[in-house]
């Protein structure tokens, strides 16, 4: 029997003929339809699901990047490291470390993952040590593929990978080290990543605008890709917003576990002799703006772009590459 009568694919045309190229707005309709009730499902659904959110920070030890993370999260995601044990500090390669928390606020549950890089930049001789982080993105990719590619699979993929890659510049840095040019060349391709300038307390108000807009320069001349990429921007309007991120970054910001009374107000800050450096106060730093980036604006889109663009760009090159691979084995089986 055929699948569609003549009648109802009569009535389909016509529809398509109506709506085409229009948009029914909701002074056009004839009543109340609801479709805005789909953002309350939406919510309750993730609300339900919870969602996960996989942060890798990089940085030599010691440029507060366990401090920062957990600053951000208001919670001890991250575990410091003010004194090293031997070990630790005997490691020669870089060891990475995820430690997830969920974090649960307002009845919405994060599963956070916190990836860790000890060791990164701390020796003698750097060569190659991107070469470790790199591994580790792309396994994730692979994991989730080979998850994706299977035939049973989960209503929902455990999502390991990384949605942003906060990279710390030192403070005391004139320009890009040939180190932070080797490492985000390469793992901007394949990753968000988010400059920042740590311990930005050392600088002075002129050495920071002048040491920002040097490493922009440098960014720039190496060719280097950090999030947020202009090819990206899905709108006139999110270009706008971006615009603005883009002439800001890299971000300087101060990080800390304490909290200090100022004006009779708990604030969160780093007292020092001369004066209490105010964690979350523009006026002192930047940290409320890659806060605000990270979690507030941009979260959603980290993890949409991880999926849409980086995951992507590994899912077409390894598919690609594999039917190539299985074209030239079958070509060796085929019969001459
Ligand atoms: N001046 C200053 N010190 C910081 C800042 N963030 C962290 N520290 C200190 O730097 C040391 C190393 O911090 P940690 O977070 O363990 O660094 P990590 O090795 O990069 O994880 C600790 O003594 C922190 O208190 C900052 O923004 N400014
Ligand atoms: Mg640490």
């Amino acid at each position: 029997p055929p699948l569609l009568s003549p009648d109802s694919d009569r009535l389909k045309v016509e529809e398509s003929e109506r709506t085409e190229g229009g948009v029914l707005r909701g002074p056009d309709l004839l009543g109340y339809v609801g479709i805005e009730a789909v953002l309350d499902q939406m919510r309750r659904k993730t609300m339900k699901a919870g969602f996960e959110f996989n942060i890798m920070v990089v940085g030599q030890s010691g440029l507060g990047k366990s401090t920062l993370v957990n600053t951000l999260f208001k919670s001890k995601v991250s575990r410091k490291s003010c004194s090293p044990n031997y070990e630790e500090k005997i490691s020669k390669t870089v060891q990475l470390q995820s430690v997830s928390h969920v974090i649960e606020e307002k009845g919405v549950r994060m599963k956070l993952t916190v990836i860790d890089t000890p060791g990164f930049g701390d020796q003698i001789n750097n060569d190659r040590c991107w070469e470790p982080v790199l591994k580790h993105v792309n396994e994730q990719y692979e994991k989730y593929l080979k998850e994706e590619l299977r035939v049973n699979r989960q209503r929902k993929i455990p999502d390991t990978r990384v949605h942003c890659c906060i990279y710390f510049l030192p403070a005391s840095g004139h320009w890009l080290r040939p180190i932070d040019v080797e490492f985000m060349k390469r793992l901007g391709k394949i990753v968000s990543i988010v400059p920042v300038i740590a311990k930005a307390d050392t600088l002075t108000l002129e050495e920071r605008t002048e040491f920002k807009q040097r490493i922009r320069q440098d960014l720039v001349a190496n060719g280097i890709q950090v999030y947020p990429q202009k090819e990206n921007d899905e709108d006139a309007e999110e270009r706008l917003l971006n615009n603005t991120i883009r002439e800001s970054i890299p971000f300087a910001v101060v990080g800390t576990d304490r909290e200090h009374q100022v004006n009779g107000h708990r604030v969160l800050g780093r007292k020092t002799k001369w004066g209490i450096v105010e964690v979350e106060n523009v006026a002192h730093c930047e940290f409320a703006n890659l806060r605000d980036l990270l979690i507030r604006s941009h979260l959603e889109d980290l993890k949409q772009v991880t999926h849409d663009v980086h995951y992507e760009t590994y899912r077409v090159q390894r598919l690609t590459a594999g039917a190539v691979h299985q074209g030239a084995e079958s070509n060796k089986k085929l019969p001459k």
